[in-house]
Parts: C-alpha cells; structure tokens; sequence
C-alpha cells in the first residue's frame, strides 16, 4: 500500500501548464520584441513572437535583443520535468549557426544566473545562403514549418 502521503506526489508530477497564450501573458513576461502575436500561431490563433508587425521582421537597423520568461516554476525533485514547445522561426542564412541566436535557458538562482539548456539554431552550415535567403525551421532558404521539442529538465529537478 502507498503511504498517506504518495497520492499528491503523483498529483505534482503529473501536473501540466499549459502556456498556449489564448487570453494573455499567463504570467510570462517578453523583453525586447517579443510580444503575442495573431499573426501566426500553432494552439490556435495566438503566439509569442519576437519581430515587429509593421514590418513583420526583427531587423530594426540595429542590433537587438529579447527574453521571454516563464513564471516561476518549481520542479518536484520525485518527477521528470520537461520543457516541451512548438516552434516556428525564420533568421538570415548569412552565419546562422552564430548569429540570431535563439537560445533556451534556465535559471535555478531567480534568474541572477542562466545555463543555454537548447539552441534552435542549425549546429553546423553549407555555404551557399546570401543576403535575403533566409533560414528557416525547415532549412536553407524553405518556408519556415512549425517543430515540435523537448527538454530534459531533470538536471533542475527540486530547484526553483
Ligand atoms: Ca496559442
Ligand atoms: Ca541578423
């Protein structure tokens, strides 16, 4: 027989969130120009995006940047947490494995340090991208496609 107490650890582990952004933030918070968008979305009609609208492009004639964070989460040192998202994205070809980046990271200090824990960006590249090609979840110069991943955030497992 499980102990009194086994019930709500199983509760706890097989809770999710669902962050779909169907009516607002959800608590997270967008630095930069990232911003929830109608204008592409996978669940189903709203999403965060980084860009802008008017120009459907990131490119603001200067160098950027943006977070998007998550509440606080903490993650039940008896469960498997994961991070699981879809995405759909689309930088320049020119060096795309080094710029615009597209990093995942966590923080277990309140966010005073970050570990990269998933880049998007392809790991390696051919030669043969230019100004205007882009490169895209699908590939070199392709329609951008919407990809599912997860992340293993077992090393986080009893940290906030
Ligand atoms: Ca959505
Ligand atoms: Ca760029």
């Amino acid at each position: 027989m499980p102990s009194a107490g086994t019930p709500i650890s199983v509760l706890a582990c097989e809770r999710h969130h669902i962050y779909d952004v169907e009516n607002g933030p959800q608590g997270w918070t967008g630095t930069g120009l990232w911003h929830i968008t109608a204008r592409r979305a996978n669940t189903p009609t709203h999403s965060w995006w980084y860009g802008w609208e008017s120009t459907v492009d990131y490119d603001t004639g200067s160098a950027n940047a943006g977070a998007l964070t998550s509440p606080l989460q903490l993650l039940p040192a008896e469960c498997q947490p994961a991070l699981g998202f879809t995405t759909w994205w689309e930088i320049e070809s020119a060096d795309p494995q080094a710029r615009d980046l597209m990093q995942i990271q966590v923080s277990n200090d309140h966010g005073a340090t970050w570990q990269t824990i998933l880049q998007l960006n392809p790991g390696s590249y051919s030669p043969g991208g230019g100004v205007g090609i882009p490169y895209s979840s699908a590939g070199l110069n392709r329609p951008g496609i919407w990809r599912s991943k997860e992340v293993d955030l077992g090393p986080y497992r009893g940290r906030w």
